[in-house]
């Protein structure tokens, strides 16, 4: 076997999910190791990282400044997003580059590698009242890659300390992925999580919600077509997270439209373009490859 990133170590191959795991995947959505498999350091080292960027300190800048999500002081504090942060910040990108995550990524979607599509780092202040400040509306991440082909998409949400069940856990609604209807869900920033429920309770469906509760270091996988979202965060602590969405190997860029108009992600024109002049999805500088197996 040939690796093209780092290989594991003895203790780190332990850690992969078993095949009763992948399993488990497939039948409900999401997954969260069992054990830790980020060192501290490394999401300290984060820590300090997403400190620097929201002090306003670049390693890098992306050559647009719309068309995606960044947060900025004064924008407020019960969620901030902010898009393509491992582009800009070393740290980030440090983390995410461990080679355990797109190695487990790649076993629970059955794929040969695991490629970067983007990333989110999200933070949330303590809230005050009891509104709806402060949450992620039910959401698919596969509807923000309409121009993905693939459907094994996936996404690791790793926060950088417990996941405790007032502090914002992700919510992931148990065995969504298999539900029909749920590609468009572009709804992350609509807070009305009743409204958006009534898509999917006409349904007669059963709606069961799993908080990921975790210890630090731990970290959780959702399925592209998994619906998920979060509450405002009611502990006395900030929140933070980082949301990686990956791409499996066979992933390729398409041609998308919905409702007669055209879609087009924001990275497909910041990354090279193959021969026949779309995006190329494999493009090492914006879609770094985290696992890689042959
Ligand atoms: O951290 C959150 O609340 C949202 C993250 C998310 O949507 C994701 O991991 O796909
Ligand atoms: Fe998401």
């Amino acid at each position: 076997m040939k690796t093209f990133t780092q290989p594991l170590t003895k203790e780190q191959l332990a850690l992969l999910p078993t095949d009763e795991d992948v399993a488990f995947y497939e039948e409900h959505g999401w997954f969260i190791t069992k054990e830790k498999v980020i060192p501290d350091e490394i999401i300290d080292e984060a820590i300090l990282g997403s400190e620097r960027f929201y002090r306003g300190e670049r390693d890098a800048t992306l050559p647009y400044s719309n068309g995606y999500s960044d947060w900025k002081p004064g924008d407020g504090d019960a969620v901030r997003n902010n898009q393509h942060v491992s582009y800009r910040n070393k740290e980030l990108r440090k983390l995410l580059l461990q080679p355990i995550i797109g190695a487990i990524a790649a076993r629970l979607a059955r794929s040969r590698g695991i490629r970067l599509f983007e990333d989110t780092l999200v933070y949330k202040a303590p809230v005050k009242n009891d509104g709806e400040e402060g949450v992620v509306g039910w959401h698919t991440d596969r509807s923000y890659s309409s121009n993905s082909t693939s459907n094994k998409m996936l996404s690791a949400w790793i926060p950088f300390h417990d996941s405790e069940p007032l502090r914002s856990p992700l919510v992931v609604i148990d065995g969504s992925q298999k539900w029909s209807g749920n590609e468009h869900m572009r709804t992350f920033n609509n807070r009305n999580l009743k409204e958006l429920e009534k898509q999917f309770t006409s349904l007669e469906r059963e709606i069961v919600e799993v908080p990921i509760i975790m210890k630090k270091g731990h970290i959780s996988f959702h399925h592209g077509l998994a619906i998920h979202g979060s509450y405002p965060n009611y502990s006395n602590s900030p929140r933070l997270a980082f949301a990686l969405y990956l791409q499996d190997y066979d992933n390729r860029y398409q041609p998308f439209w919905n409702n007669g108009k055209q879609i087009h992600h924001f990275l497909d024109s910041v990354c090279r373009k193959q021969p026949d002049g779309n995006p190329d999805y494999s493009d090492p500088a914006v879609f770094p490859t985290l696992w890689s197996e042959f």
